[in-house]
């Protein structure tokens, strides 16, 4: 493990790094993400809902929670072929990871979590990084996913642990935190962040921040969503959150956690291209690209390829970190 990696970092310290004056906390974080990344670099996810609302759980920011009155249609779990044919367009455009995401509370073992398990074998062997969220998931569950070559998996702890249950109260903190064990476990790569924008407090982005950065190993990839805030859901009134508050969020992660992939992941359909060129001066080096999120409207391909040109960005190739160990052993 390197050096500079640290795990026993205090909240003060992350709140001092948090609050220090915006361009120092930037300059420090583009100089932490130059030291351990290529800055022109951005990996570029594509993210399918494979299965569409209806979900048991009270999330407070999801449009999909079955209990919310919102315009997201119900959509069982698609069939395999319509999953690949979307993995393999999402390739040619260009995307390396192709995330599935399905709103269950929990994966079941019955014959779904088997077609998930084959979607997860056919864009493996497309030569894509295979990410998965599927809400809970026991050690067995994680180490099938893992045998069928799923390469990450998607959990999110959305905030600090104390804010969490003014969101959420269907399920603990303590059961996300399970479930990351879970998959760390079974050797698959964790991905793992939260939402701004919710009505959290500075101290909260802290805490979650604090979370993530002092558990035994870091988050591969720590996505960084802005609350799009969707009519019907306790938090449709949400005003849109301060770029200065993503950025600040993006910058303290990108120093906590240097060798993490940051993911400007929600709300960019929102954000100019110089809001977003922030973001990525701040250590962002990944982003989800297609014109949808799960339910929501993103950036399409033609609009971020401008961006990429106006900003200089190229595209990471898939699994760069195997190349690199591969490379660094022989
Ligand atoms: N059901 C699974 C779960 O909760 O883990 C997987 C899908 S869930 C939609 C994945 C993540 O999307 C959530 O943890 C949350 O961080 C993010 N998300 C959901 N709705 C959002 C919204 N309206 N704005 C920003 N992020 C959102
Ligand atoms: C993550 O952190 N953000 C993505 C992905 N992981 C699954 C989801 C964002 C969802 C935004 C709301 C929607 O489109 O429904
Ligand atoms: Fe369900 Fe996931 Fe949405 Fe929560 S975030 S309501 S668990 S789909």
């Amino acid at each position: 493990m390197s050096q500079d990696i640290r795990h026993d970092w205090t909240r003060d310290e992350i709140a001092a790094i948090y609050h220090s004056p915006l361009l120092d906390l930037v300059y420090r974080a583009a100089t932490t993400h130059r030291q351990h990344h290529d800055p022109q670099e951005v990996q570029v996810c594509k993210l399918l809902s494979i299965k569409t609302g209806g979900c048991s759980e009270d999330c407070a920011y999801c449009p999909q929670a079955a209990r919310y009155h919102t315009d997201v249609n119900v959509q069982p779990l698609l069939p395999y072929s319509e999953v690949i044919h979307n993995a393999l367009q999402a390739k040619e455009a260009g995307s390396t990871r192709f995330c599935m995401g399905a709103a269950w509370r929990e994966v079941r073992d019955n014959a779904h979590f088997d077609r998930v398990i084959e979607m997860v074998k056919g864009i493996n062997a497309l030569g894509m990084e295979v990410c998965c969220t599927l809400g809970m998931l026991t050690e067995s569950q994680a180490q099938r996913l893992k045998e069928a070559g799923l390469y990450a998996y998607n959990h999110n702890i959305d905030s600090s642990e104390e804010f969490y249950e003014k969101i959420i109260t269907t399920r603990t903190y303590a059961d996300r935190l399970q479930t990351l064990e879970n998959v760390r476990n079974a050797g698959i790569s964790v991905c793992c962040g939260g939402i701004v924008g919710m009505g959290e407090t500075p101290a909260d982005r802290i805490g979650m921040l604090h979370t993530l950065a002092t558990l035994p190993e870091h988050p591969e990839s720590v996505p960084v969503n802005s609350l799009v805030s969707v009519d019907g859901t306790p938090l449709e009134n949400r005003e849109r959150v301060s770029m200065w508050d993503v950025i600040r969020t993006i910058a303290t992660a990108r120093i906590l956690m240097p060798k993490a992939m940051v993911r400007l992941s929600a709300g960019r359909n929102e954000m100019s291209d110089a809001e977003q060129a922030f973001c990525f001066m701040a250590g962002a080096n990944s982003i989800f690209a297609g014109d949808k999120l799960l339910t929501t409207p993103n950036p399409n391909w033609d609009r971020d390829g401008e961006m990429f040109d106006l900003l200089g960005l190229k595209q990471r190739p898939a699994f760069k970190h195997e190349h690199q160990q591969t490379q660094a052993m022989v």
